[in-house]
């Protein structure tokens, strides 16, 4: 699992291309010019050397990045920053067949799209263990990937009382937990209710989603009823923290109509502290009021759950330290960013230093529980952390990337971003202990800095080399809508399978041998039973009556890696693909008269083409 780093060949067509985009930090500029402006200097030699993965080598990492509005979950490698694959999550993907079968189908329901924000790998102990990616989506959802298949497994929601589940989903170091939160605040229970009466009806909503530590099962074990702002971002404390989880918030001056202006104008906003072991207990305790089906804990019947503590105007990320003693928040409208002290925040919540409170929550004193105010830059959104208190935090404003530390509150390097940073990941970021070699930024711009592809332009991913003193930008990739967030776990900590194996198919309609495969029909139910392998679907045809309910249960019985075969059928929307060792079933009615092909979509053999039959509907 080495990147080879001798086998450079100068003057190839790949590392004219890697120099050419590892150079440009500023303005576009004609490739030529790009060229000549680079020249063959030793540092752009050694950028290309570091990110050039040679054919038939591995990288050391895999990025988890989220698609956004794609509703999918994209997965490159590190550093070569290549697409390994896409997995569909809340959309449905034909390539895979997600979505079309009867399980993923369900599992969808109503909803054919989905936002997904922040994947959050499984951690043991603070670090990533490499079983589950879990992400949240905009209509108050979260899925758990099992990274034994690559496959969604389950979606849980839409949630009760959450709206806008934007703030989630962050684990805690032993996956006890994924959250959820709010962003867009609404009556609870939901009930129409006039904005006018925001400020008081209205309600943000955190929830703690409880992971089952074998299989991964997610169930909602509890809610908190909060103030109408809006949850933005999140992050479990860690080592002394643990226990704890701090969200972000926006608008705590309850405004509604245009927040551009409504919503900034006070000079802080919070940061939500919350004591997650204790609101596991209150629960136990009998303590939570049913709301539409949910345990909600009310902060003001419950004390000693929430804290809020002020922070920059706006904040974006809030992200805890590797050791678990910083909280840093960042005020998108600040041009330094904050960093607080747990150890304050305990000492300020036992002495009761409060300010004032919001619904019956303490507000903590900013000058108690600050350690200081780091000169970052303009714009700052999002920190990840390196090994030895290194500290990188995007600034989307200046457009750049700043390296400080922790404890000396130094800045030490800025990079600029092409262009307007976002989020980063930094190699096992999130983790209690950093590898500090690899740092990606995900910006929202491109413009540019690729071939032109029409409006709708691809978003930049730039990778970095932070293994020095100085960063050094190395690599441009162009990712797919939208990158907000992004995992990144050493390659050694994940096993996948490549087929599944047979002794494990408990599937009821499976069927491993051709004799068994046909048709039976009960009434006006008919089921089909298929056997996929290289090259029949077999039967090769099969007949229903006009409004018959059709089932297909389809088992690949190949035990070969990458031996995918796939049921598409013409005029009936199915689009099954059924992964080596897998069976997968579709439900319909024959609505349509007449004759229809199914073939396998999946190259899977020279006689690949040949493998295809007909339904008839008489
Ligand atoms: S997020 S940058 Cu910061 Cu959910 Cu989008
Ligand atoms: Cu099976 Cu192509």
């Amino acid at each position: 699992m080495t990147v080879h780093r001798h086998r450079l060949v100068w003057g190839s067509p790949l590392v004219l291309a890697i120099l050419a985009l590892a150079v440009s930090q500023c303005a576009p500029r004609a490739p030529q010019q790009r060229r000549a402006a680079a020249g063959a200097t030793s540092d752009i030699a050694q950028a290309a050397q570091k990110v050039y993965v040679a054919p038939g080598d591995l990288d050391p990492y895999y990025m988890f990045s989220s698609g956004g509005h794609s509703g999918n979950v994209y997965v490159y490698g590190i550093p070569s920053m290549r697409h390994l694959v896409t997995i569909p999550v809340f959309t449905p993907y034909p390539a895979t067949g997600y979505g079309f079968d009867d399980d993923t189908k369900k599992m969808l329901g109503d909803l054919t799209w989905g936002d997904a924000h922040h994947p959050a790998l499984s951690e043991t102990k603070g670090e990533y263990d490499g079983r589950w990616l879990f992400i949240n989506e905009m209509n108050g959802r979260i899925a758990r990937i099992d990274l034994r298949d690559f496959k969604t497994k389950q979606i849980l929601g839409p949630v009760p009382n959450l709206h806008g589940n934007h703030a989630s989903s962050f684990v805690t170091p032993n996956t006890e937990y994924a959250m959820m939160a709010t962003r867009f605040s609404r009556p609870v229970p939901q009930r129409p209710v006039g904005v006018d009466k925001y400020a008081t009806e209205y309600k943000g909503i955190i929830a703690g989603v409880k992971i089952n530590p074998t299989s991964g099962e997610m169930t909602l074990a509890w809610e908190i009823l909060m103030p109408p702002f809006d949850y933005d971002l999140g992050d479990a404390g860690k080592l002394v923290s643990d226990g704890w989880m701090f969200f972000s918030s926006y608008n705590t001056e309850r405004a509604t109509g245009k927040l551009e202006v409504t919503a900034s104008q006070r000079d802080r906003d919070y940061i939500a502290a919350v004591d997650w072991r204790a609101a596991e207990k209150a629960i136990a305790d009998g303590k939570g009021d049913v709301i539409d089906g949910v345990k909600v804990i009310d902060p003001a019947k419950v004390a000693g759950i929430v804290y809020l503590m002020p922070c920059g105007k706006s904040p974006h990320g809030v992200d805890v330290s590797p050791d678990g003693k910083y909280i840093v928040g960042s005020g998108k409208l600040q041009g330094v960013t904050t960093v607080f002290n747990f150890e304050k925040i305990q000492t300020a919540i036992r002495n009761r230093d409060f300010l004032d409170d919001e619904d019956a929550i303490p507000v903590l004193k900013y000058e108690s529980i600050k350690d200081a105010e780091v000169p970052v830059g303009l714009g700052p959104l999002h920190t990840q952390f390196g090994p030895d208190g290194m500290a990188y935090t995007s600034l989307f404003v200046d457009s750049a990337i700043a390296k400080w530390k922790l404890g000396t509150w130094e800045v030490i390097d800025k990079v600029p971003m092409s262009y307007s940073i976002g989020h980063l990941a930094a190699a096992e970021g999130d983790t209690v202990s950093p590898d500090g070699t690899w740092l990606v930024g995900l910006n929202k711009l491109s413009h540019g800095r690729h071939l032109s592809v029409g409006p709708s332009q691809p978003e930049s991913s730039q990778l970095l080399d932070i293994t020095e003193e100085k960063m050094k930008l190395v690599y441009d990739a162009f990712t797919e809508p939208e990158p907000h967030y992004a995992q990144i776990i050493k390659a050694d900590k994940i096993k996948p399978i490549e087929v599944y194996p047979k002794e494990e198919n408990k599937h009821p309609l499976a069927v491993w041998d051709i004799k068994d495969a046909g048709v039976t029909r009960q009434g006006k139910k008919v089921l089909v039973k298929m056997v996929a392998v290289r090259s029949t679907l077999t039967p090769t045809d099969f007949e229903a009556n006009e409004g018959d309910e059709v089932t297909v249960a389809i088992t690949n019985i190949e035990q070969t890696t990458d031996e995918l075969h796939g049921f598409g059928l013409l005029d009936y929307n199915i689009k099954l693909v059924v992964d080596p060792g897998e069976t997968k079933t579709v439900t319909f009615t024959a609505k349509k008269k007449g004759v229809f092909a199914y073939y396998c979509t999946n190259f899977c053999s020279a006689l690949h083409q040949e493998m295809q039959g007909y339904f008839i509907v008489k």
